[in-house]
């Protein structure tokens, strides 16, 4: 039998609904997106780090904190605790005061990034802020246990933000091997700003509201983008979705996703394209937002929840 087909939403954008929001950048990857500019469109910016060299060439706010307090402050938190156990949270939480939606991002598997992204997490949760956190995962070849504290910080951050999606450190060195490791770090800062500038810049509060509803069910979230310049561009771009190594849908089946399209696609061209991802994927719950015209015939940078 088919799988069922779900009808796709079409988000409406922000003309009406501009959230408020904040990006907090954690550790030495969130601190470095912040300093390169990476992502526009925010209203606040705060950085968590414990280095202050760092903090000297940053305009925004910031909490300077110390590695092993950080790690400790994060890890006894009791879970569902509704208001700040420790300074720092109390702190971030201070300046997500009428925020709508807060970015956490920052690298799993150090201190700062992770922990900080954790306190970030709970601050963002205690003021009922809907929270996107968007961290890597290290690189294999880092090790074991870098890999084991980015566990550790991944449960806890699945625990307590709405999306929290992982973008895997080895993404980059799959499309170019030999590249040196300062320069794979800048392409991930620019993959990691990627999904905050897309939401930043073509999604309301209504459809962050909708989100945050209907995505409760999935607990991890993955990207890929796929493009296409030749005929058949929808079916192309779905098959190339299908068979992404860093979605891994012949091997899951995914609860959600958000298609961000660039194209010269009409109304009928989105719903078409959501239901044959629906129909290929067996997805039931697809989310369209279209965010740019033809620059390629067809590009959707597609953020898949399990
Ligand atoms: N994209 C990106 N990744 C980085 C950068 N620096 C380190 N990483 C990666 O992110 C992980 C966490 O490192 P940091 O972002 O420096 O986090 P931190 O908490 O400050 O960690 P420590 O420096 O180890 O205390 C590392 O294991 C690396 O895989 C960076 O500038 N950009
Ligand atoms: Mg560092």
């Amino acid at each position: 039998m088919p799988p069922d087909i779900a009808e796709p939403v079409i988000l409406q954008g922000s003309e009406d609904s501009k959230p408020r929001t904040a990006l907090i950048g954690c550790g030495g990857t969130g601190c470095n997106i912040l300093v390169e500019g990476e992502v526009n469109g925010h209203d606040t910016g705060i950085a968590i780090s414990s280095e202050p060299e760092i903090m000297k060439a940053l305009q925004t706010d910031k909490i300077l904190v110390d590695v092993r307090g950080i790690e400790k402050d994060a890890t006894s938190v009791k879970r569902g605790a509704r208001v700040a156990s420790n300074e720092t949270e109390a702190e971030l939480a201070k300046k997500l005061d009428n925020i709508d939606v807060t970015f956490i991002l920052g690298g799993l598997g150090g201190y700062t990034g992770g922990w900080g992204a954790v306190l970030a997490a709970r601050a963002a949760s205690i003021e009922k802020c809907i929270s996107i956190c968007i961290v890597s995962e290290p690189f294999s070849v880092e090790g074991g246990s870098r890999k084991d504290r980015a566990k550790a910080q991944f449960k806890r951050l699945m625990d307590t933000v709405d999306i929290l999606l992982v973008i895997p450190n080895d993404m980059i060195l799959a499309e170019a091997p030999n590249i040196p490791i300062n320069q794979a770090f800048r392409v991930m800062n620019s993959v990691l700003a990627l999904p905050a500038n897309l939401i930043l810049q073509n999604l309301g509060k209504d459809d962050l509201r909708l989100l945050k509803k209907e995505l409760a069910n999935s607990s991890v979230f993955a990207m890929d983008i796929a493009e296409w310049d030749k005929d058949n561009a929808v079916f192309a771009v779905v098959e190339k979705l299908k068979k992404s190594d860093w979605l891994m849908l012949e091997d899951r089946e995914p609860a959600s996703a958000i298609l961000f399209v660039e194209g010269h696609l009409l109304y009928d061209d989105l719903i078409d394209l959501g239901k044959t991802f629906s129909r290929e994927t067996g997805c039931q719950k697809v989310f369209i937002a279209k965010v740019g015209e033809r620059k390629y015939e067809l590009k959707v940078t597609a953020v898949i929840g399990f």
